[in-house]
């Protein structure tokens, strides 16, 4: 309908250059600002109506831009594990953008974290679906390049949001796209930082990492480790993988504590794995002598940290991440320029802030 429009205007527009091009002596005067005394004087009345239609398909046009035109565009949200509600703040965040901008949202998940086969599976159907973008927080920043750029060439816009894709795999692939996230190596050096104070500079420390290889989690080692190896008085005993997935941390720390009982602080690379640390804890009645930190503000961890049972954890705003990316692709797709990178606010949550800034009730 759009298309329609433009082109009956642009052949208005034309036919009225002629016509007023003529009548006013050819100074070839465009109606950009019209004069409405033209309309009435006789020399110009065929002007003065085709100007009339070109108002009136101006008003229409507009009025269909913004809406019809806006709401055809279809916005794939492509998101990791289901059972993590950090995912849940994220769709409602890019929910409400969409609405906003009277965009359509298609969200879609996979069941658990390791499940790159299966995202790979969801890119390909939006490919099929011949959707205008994809919003995607990668489960593997390798593995989604080579089909995120299928979905580019097929003239998918595609943005990234809170895991960054692998910078070598995407120059092997020959592909760019804008990246819509926070500082990860940053949000674990703040919840290490408080994590070492806590522990008074001193003691036995751990870490549980999300997925190898990938960007986020890999960044979020390096923080870690950038904030202890300079403390003398800090000794790592154990650094290991727990996928991002609680079941597995509470075996994996469960083994870490039997073969540590003296560790005092455990850095966790999101709160679904700081829960099974926090369970292993409890079930080695060890709660309270070993301080653990995280990312992600899920409402379990603030219900840990309430409790004593989780020193603090990383707000990364997942919800921003969401509607950032919507926004990015929305203006991409109405030919504005957008930034290579949108940064989301990183704030540090403990027990203080939940309860005098947030006004929460703790119970501890
Ligand atoms: C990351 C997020 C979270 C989350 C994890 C699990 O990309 O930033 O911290 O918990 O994915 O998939």
């Amino acid at each position: 309908m759009k298309r329609f429009l433009i082109k009956l205007l642009h052949r208005l527009e034309a036919c009225a250059t002629r016509l007023l091009g003529s009548s006013l002596g050819g100074t070839g005067i465009l109606p950009v600002c019209p004069d409405f005394r033209l309309l009435r004087h006789p020399s110009t009345r065929p002007a003065g109506l085709v100007l009339a239609i070109i108002l009136f398909c101006g008003i229409a046009l507009c009025g269909f831009s913004n809406e019809a035109d806006a709401k055809s565009y279809r916005i794939a949200l492509v998101m990791k594990a289901v059972t993590n509600p950090f995912f849940h703040a994220m769709e409602e965040g890019a929910k409400t953008e969409a609405e906003k901008l009277g965009v359509t949202l298609l969200p879609a998940s996979v069941e658990r974290e390791t499940d790159i086969d299966r995202q790979i599976g969801l890119v390909e159907d939006f490919i099929v679906k011949q959707v205008d973008a994809i919003v995607i927080a990668p489960a593997s920043s390798q593995g989604l390049v080579p089909v995120l750029k299928r979905a580019q060439s097929e003239g998918i816009y595609v943005v990234n949001i809170d895991n960054p894709l692998d910078k070598d795999a995407m120059k092997q692939q020959e592909f760019t796209c804008p990246f819509v996230g926070s500082d990860n190596q940053l949000g674990a050096c703040i919840a290490t930082h408080a994590l070492v104070a806590k522990m008074g500079a001193v003691g036995e420390i751990a870490m549980l990492e999300g997925i190898p290889g990938v960007t986020n989690a890999e960044l979020r080692k390096a923080g870690f480790l950038s904030v202890i190896q300079p403390v003398p008085g800090i000794k790592l005993v154990a650094s290991q993988t727990a996928n991002w997935e609680t079941e597995q941390a509470f075996n994996v720390t469960s083994n870490i504590l039997t073969a540590h009982p003296n560790l005092r602080g455990i850095f966790c690379a999101n709160d679904n794995m700081a829960l099974g640390a926090i369970a292993a804890l409890e079930a080695g009645g060890k709660t309270g002598e070993v301080a653990v930190t995280a990312y992600d503000n899920l409402e379990a961890a603030r219900e840990a940290i309430l409790e004593g049972k989780m020193f603090a954890t990383i707000e990364q705003h997942p919800e921003r991440m969401g509607a950032y990316g919507v926004r990015v692709a929305k203006d991409h797709l109405d030919g504005k320029p957008v930034e290579d990178y949108t940064r989301t606010p990183l704030d540090l949550i403990d027990y203080q802030y939940l309860v005098k800034v947030m006004g929460m009730a703790g119970k501890k």
